[in-house]
């Protein structure tokens, strides 16, 4: 700390990653002065470091270069973090509710409207202290929930999630929440059945790909792919560029998906619009003209797959008497036959690869089994694994520490820090529950289901079982202990969750975060935590595929108003619970494990290669280190070019080591299951879901909406941040009420049939609730679909199902049911609802509390705006 600003800035990784471990970060320079972040600018490496000593990679195709640069290409999400760090919404003191008193009356159904007193550290401490002993003795440790799962800063040893989980196992473990394959659910449960990789799709083998692409690709399918947008949440703009090269190189770039998103807009050749999640219709009659037309490689699925003849069986109609036309496709999914059948023939002819970042809705909504399923089925049938025609991604690509995920030249190693981890160890108790059913477990224990629920398992994982929750002899869930406030807005059925934190059964619940939004309304008692300014910490960072380094991070400015890291939050509690002996004695020295924070980092610097060029005292003065690439990348395989040439000796992780058309293992594990069978189908409708435009909901509720990953926030991160806000074009739509409103894009021919007109205010809305949203009339949309990010924070008018909420935080109205009834995805995007245009002024004056809180433009809900008493402070 001190003035930097004519001295060395410091160095800090910005980005966000499950769990928060600090990979997949953008590095970045802070100047500071006076204990004030001034600017953050990208991180240089050539500084202490020339091309040489990083063996700088270097691809080639078609007489064209491509090189990756020698500072980091940080993305508007990074550039604008000291808004974080100084925004009106972060929380300034310890809260209690007003009224929740563990003593009498505790009125869970108050929350979300309750108000809040400022409190002392010591007296919430004391408090949470209590309740934990209480609840350890009056129900046992499962009936404490952690809810510690979700993205964070990439912090190490200031972890932003699960540093409680290391204070609960030393005092008797808890119930777990666990992560979903959120990301990739689709790939999860259904193409790993099919060519047996994980986490999404082919990138346990993507090795060179993107090379393989620029010099033997004639197109890329860029199927629900926005690399202009979603790089940006963990990185820079590396894979902008790469697309920029493909244009150079001559290579098409076809875009699949209901919206022209920011991608879309700037390098396609051309946009295939297709309704959300109605991708698999649309894939059907692809392989039913290749069939009729007799352009797939029948030679290549004869010795690389199995099953192959009862797919046909099914294309062609002989199942069900229905052939998957391009005709039956086009009225699902929206893309004219001839469209279909000219983009089939176009494929068959050519060396095409898919690229995704995740894969947007139809990787996430009702039945995203079937329509990954289907992408690897199609593939296969034009020869996956030959010149040219992979699947790749264009994000995550050193996700969780994995080698071999990397379409660019690798480094020497994949800088490990994970000594210097305090958060979540990813270790389960036996008491877990499935994110999508927390609040089914809330409300109606017991629950049951299949699986660990997680990318990483093996393939069987997902058939042990069933699980229950809660597991014989235990209670039902009684406290809830959330660093992770945002289950409303980014989960399945928000709503029914409003309702499952107001049940009578949650006697406690402790909140701590930075920022005072979205569940942060429901706890009994609120700790503010701090970002990554505020605190000493190392780092990794893959750099969007330029360099892999490590970084050593020093504290920028002091702790803003009471502010404690997560980990030192949670040691205060800790220290606290010391007080009631027995179990509880020694806590804090236990929970920080005999190591100060400076001997966390060193521990995580020792565990990378750095430590063998360089002491810590060096690494600490230089700040960083990129590791070199590889020697020899040039002679890794290319994607799947191995069991391509050799299907015998580089077989895939199925049971039959083929592609596998139909899968004998979910034949014979659910023999019944009429959504997830043995080979790919359209799915009309069951399981809890009714989603498709064509059936009787269709009628009250004829839009699809689109919820994409926003372009101006990391989910539920960000959205407070004034520079953004400010975007009228992009980010928000001012209301007539002066508040900002999430932009909902609707086209044209439908904004004229329903008279909206960009800057009208409208609820979306289906049977669980509605949001409001601001109208942008724009052809970037389909007809008869509407756009609204995900993740805006809520601002709830009337909570619970049948709900309205302000903020447009439309995961409060997504279903409640996961993916299909053996599959136990989230369900957030690619679901109908209908859109009315509401008068604002008039609802201002239906619910006078809710649209009088305290709010400025800037940032949304400031942190304040629930607090009844100040109190004295400390
Ligand atoms: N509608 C819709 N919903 C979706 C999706 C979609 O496509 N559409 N996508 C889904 C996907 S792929 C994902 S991965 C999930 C993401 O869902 P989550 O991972 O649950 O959401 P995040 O907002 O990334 O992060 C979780 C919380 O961590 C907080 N946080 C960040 N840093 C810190 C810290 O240092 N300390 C503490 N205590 N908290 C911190 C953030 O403020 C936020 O409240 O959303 C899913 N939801
Ligand atoms: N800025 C920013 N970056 C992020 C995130 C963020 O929240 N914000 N989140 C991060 C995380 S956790 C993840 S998992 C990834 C997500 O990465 P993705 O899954 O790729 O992201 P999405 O925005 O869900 O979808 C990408 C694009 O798919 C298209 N699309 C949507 N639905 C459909 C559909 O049904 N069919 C077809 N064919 N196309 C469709 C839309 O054009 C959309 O822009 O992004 C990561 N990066
Ligand atoms: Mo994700």
């Amino acid at each position: 700390m001190g003035n930097n600003v004519l001295g060395t800035p410091i160095v800090k990784g910005l980005g966000f990653n499950s769990f928060g471990i600090g990979t997949n970060a953008c590095s970045v320079d802070i100047d500071e002065e006076n204990d004030k972040i001034l600017r953050i600018r990208p991180l240089r490496f050539d500084e202490h470091y020339t091309p040489e000593d990083l063996n700088a990679w270097k691809l080639e195709a078609r007489g064209k270069t491509f090189e990756p640069g020698f500072k980091t290409l940080i993305s508007p999400l990074s550039l604008c973090y000291k808004k974080r760090v100084y925004s009106k919404n972060r929380i300034p003191y310890p809260m209690k509710r007003v009224d929740w008193d563990p003593e009498g009356e505790r009125n869970p159904q108050n929350r979300g409207t309750s108000g809040y007193v400022r409190i002392s550290w010591d007296e919430a401490c004391s408090l949470i202290a209590s309740e934990i002993k209480r609840v350890h003795e009056a129900y046992g440790p499962a009936s404490i929930l952690c809810e510690l799962d979700g993205h964070g800063e990439t912090k190490f040893v200031h972890a932003p999630h699960g540093c409680q989980s290391r204070m609960f196992d030393l005092i008797g473990s808890y119930t777990l929440q666990t992560r979903q394959p959120d990301s990739w659910e689709g790939w999860y449960w259904g193409a790993k059945h099919m060519w047996g990789m994980d986490p999404l799709g082919q990138n346990s083998q993507m090795n060179n790909v993107i090379r393989d692409v620029a010099q033997n690709g004639d197109a890329v399918l860029f199927w629900g792919c926005d690399v202009e947008t979603t790089p940006l949440g963990w990185g820079g703009y590396l894979a902008s560029r790469l697309c920029y090269w493909f244009t150079e190189l001559g290579i098409k770039q076809i875009h699949i998906s209901p919206d022209v998103n920011y991608t879309n807009a700037v390098h396609a050749d051309k946009w295939i619009p297709v309704k959300p999640n109605t991708d698999a219709a649309l894939q059907l009659a692809i392989a039913y003209t290749w069939i009729k037309e007799g352009t797939y490689d029948q030679a290549y699925l004869d010795t690389h797959a199995v099953g192959f003849e009862n797919f046909k069986y099914y294309v062609m109609g002989g199942e069900d008497g229905v052939p998957k036309t391009p005709k039956w496709a086009e009225a699902i999914c929206g893309v004219p036959s001839y469209t279909i059948k000219a983009f089939a023939r176009y494929w068959a002819k050519h060396a095409v690869s898919i690229a995704h970042c995740n894969g947007g809705s139809y990787i996430r909504s009702c039945y995203a089994h079937e329509p990954a399923r289907l992408e690897v089925a199609l593939l296969g049938m034009q020869g996956l694994g030959k010149p040219g025609a992979n699947q790749f991604k264009f994000i995550e690509w050193t996700l969780y520490g994995m080698d071999t995920v990397t379409p660019l030249p690798p480094s020497v190693e994949i800088p490990d820090c994970s000594p210097a981890y305090r958060g979540w160890y990813r270790s389960f108790p036996k008491s877990f529950i499935p994110k999508t059913m927390i609040p089914e477990a809330i409300m109606n224990p017991p629950v049951s289901w299949y699986g660990h629920i997680g990318a990483g398992f093996p393939r069987e994982d997902q058939f042990d079982g069933p699980y229950t929750f809660p597991l014989e002899g235990n209670e039902r869930l009684h406290m809830i202990w959330s660093d992770t406030p945002c289950w409303e807005t980014c989960w399945n059925g928000g709503n029914e969750m409003q309702e499952a934190l107001r049940h009578p059964s949650i006697e406690f619940i402790v909140v701590q975060h930075p920022w005072m939004e979205n569940d942060c309304f429901f706890a009994d008692v609120i700790l503010p935590t701090n970002t990554k300014f505020e605190t000493e910490d190392i780092g990794t960072d893959s750099d969007n595929g330029q360099w892999n380094l490590v970084y050593y991070e020093r504290q920028a400015i002091k702790p803003r108003l009471e502010s404690k890291s997560d980990m030192e939050a949670v040691g205060e509690v800790a220290r606290a619970l010391e007080k009631f002996g027995g179990i509880y004695e020694n806590l804090y020295e236990r929970y920080m494990g005999g190591k100060t924070c400076e001997e966390y980092i060193q521990a995580g610097f020792e565990n990378t290669g750095a430590a063998k060029k360089m002491d810590f005292e060096e690494f600490k003065e230089k700040q960083y280190y990129p590791f070199p690439t590889r020697e020899g990348w040039e002679e890794m395989p290319a994607g799947l070019i191995q069991f391509y040439e050799d299907p015998e000796g580089h077989p895939l992780q199925t049971p039959s080591g083929k592609l596998e058309y139909y899968s004998t293992t979910l034949a014979s594990q659910f023999p019944d299951d009429k959504e997830r069978g043995p080979i790919p189908h359209w799915v009309d409708e069951g399981a809890g879901h009714q989603e498709r435009q064509y059936l009787e909901r269709g009628r009250k509720y004829p839009f699809l909406l689109v919820s994409n990953h926003p372009r101006w926030r990391v989910h539920a991160n960000l959205d407070d941040v004034t520079w953004f806000r400010e975007m009228e074009e992009t980010c928000k739509v001012t209301g007539p009420d002066g508040y900002k409103y999430e932009p909902v894009w609707v086209h044209p021919s439908d904004a004229g049939l329903l008279g909206l007109e960009t800057g009208d205010i409208v609820k979306l809305h289906n049977e669980r609730g509605a949001v409001l949203g601001g109208v942008r009339v724009t052809e970037r949309i389909m007809p008869s679909v509407v756009y609204q990010d995900h993740g805006s924070r809520v601002d709830s008018v009337v909570l619970g199902r049948g709900g309205l909420d302000r903020g447009g935080a439309n995961n409060l109205i997504a279903p409640y049911a996961t993916t299909s009834t053996h599959a136990f995805g989230e369900v957030t995007s690619g679901f109908l609802v209908n859109i009315e245009k509401v008068d604002v002024l008039a609802l201002a004056e239906q619910y006078p509390e809710a649209f009088g809180r305290d709010y400025d433009p800037g940032c949304g809900l400031v942190a304040t705006a629930r607090v009844v008493d100040e109190g004295e402070g400390e």
